[in-house]
């Protein structure tokens, strides 16, 4: 069994767009800049947005963090974005989610430009994706294709289930898997809360991309053995001997799928540093396509 250490391969990448900043600074050109909006107070939120804008600081990107409060209106929200739309020196730029219910997300979503828009949520950017045309591939997908990559996990020809459909990981990563790609030309089934059979598709799949939300929802008897497991999920779980009072668990009871599995991500360290690891990866090329 090898785990794919999320966290390493991101510090990787990160060290290689370090060394790129680095040779942007000796050609004399500005080195990325990305944004970001945060509107609220909420704890996991502020987490997120504050590990960008440090692993900003780490590859010697310049970041702007734009804290709105709980009730900021959608069109003042809209006002902010329109405002780093307009403005040279940002190349890219997020509103980090999840929005407070009284803004329409889809409303915000749509009036980012697209070429700065290094989430790739973008409805012109999402379509591109679908196309398999040059766009920014959203963090989460996209650092799950970077670790498959950077360890040789084989995709062709195998089959794929991936729980869950948001718009954020499943559904991307159906289309992602499926498509004539170096880490892809996969067989996939996507699957989701009113899906029959889960355990029978499960059992056959050789690689389980698990995004649902529930955790250590995928267990042993669901999966066949050598079977390659992305985990997804990251619910907060009260644990009093955490510092911070919580735990991470995933959407895998990973002690005992590892036991089965040839490649297994484990959480924390998995995907979630990969999703900030490409974030920047978008920046750098969303900073080289402008210039
Ligand atoms: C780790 C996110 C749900 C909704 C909005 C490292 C992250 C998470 C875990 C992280 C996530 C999840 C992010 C770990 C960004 C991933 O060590 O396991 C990093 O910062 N993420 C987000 O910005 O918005 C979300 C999940």
């Amino acid at each position: 069994m090898t785990i794919l250490d999320g966290k390493k391969t991101a510090a990787d990448i990160k060290e290689e767009l370090a060394l790129e900043v680095v040779e942007l600074k000796n050609k004399g050109k500005k080195v990325p800049h990305l944004a970001a909006i945060i509107v609220g107070n909420d704890g996991a939120s502020l987490t997120y947005v504050n590990a960008k804008v440090k692993a900003c600081e780490r590859v010697g990107f310049e970041s702007t963090l734009i804290r709105l409060p709980d009730d900021t209106t959608e069109e003042s929200l809209l006002n902010e974005i329109n405002i780093l739309n307009v403005d040279s020196d940002i190349d890219g730029f997020i509103v980090q989610l999840p929005l407070p219910k009284h803004i329409d997300e889809q409303k915000i979503l749509m009036a980012v430009d697209p070429d700065k828009d290094v989430d790739g949520f973008h409805p012109t950017n999402v379509g591109k994706m679908a196309l398999n045309l040059p766009t920014f591939i959203s963090a989460t997908p996209f650092g799950i294709l970077e670790l498959l990559y950077r360890y040789n996990v084989e995709t062709s020809g195998k089959h794929v289930v991936v729980i869950g459909r948001s718009h954020i990981v499943g559904s991307p990563m159906s289309i992602l898997l499926s498509q004539k790609r170096r880490i892809g030309n996969a067989t996939v089934t996507i699957t989701h809360s009113r899906t029959k059979n889960l355990k029978e598709l499960t059992l056959q799949a050789d690689i389980i991309i698990a995004a649902l939300g529930i955790p250590e929802f995928l267990k042993a008897d669901m999966v066949k053995d050598d079977v390659t497991v992305i985990d997804v999920g990251i619910t907060r779980i009260a644990d009093s001997s955490k510092k911070s009072g919580f735990r991470l668990v995933g959407d895998v009871a990973f002690n005992e799928v590892s036991e089965k599995a040839s490649f297994i991500t484990p959480v924390p360290g998995g995907v979630g540093p990969m999703t900030i690891a490409m974030l920047l990866k978008n920046t750098l090329l969303a900073c080289e396509r402008k210039n």
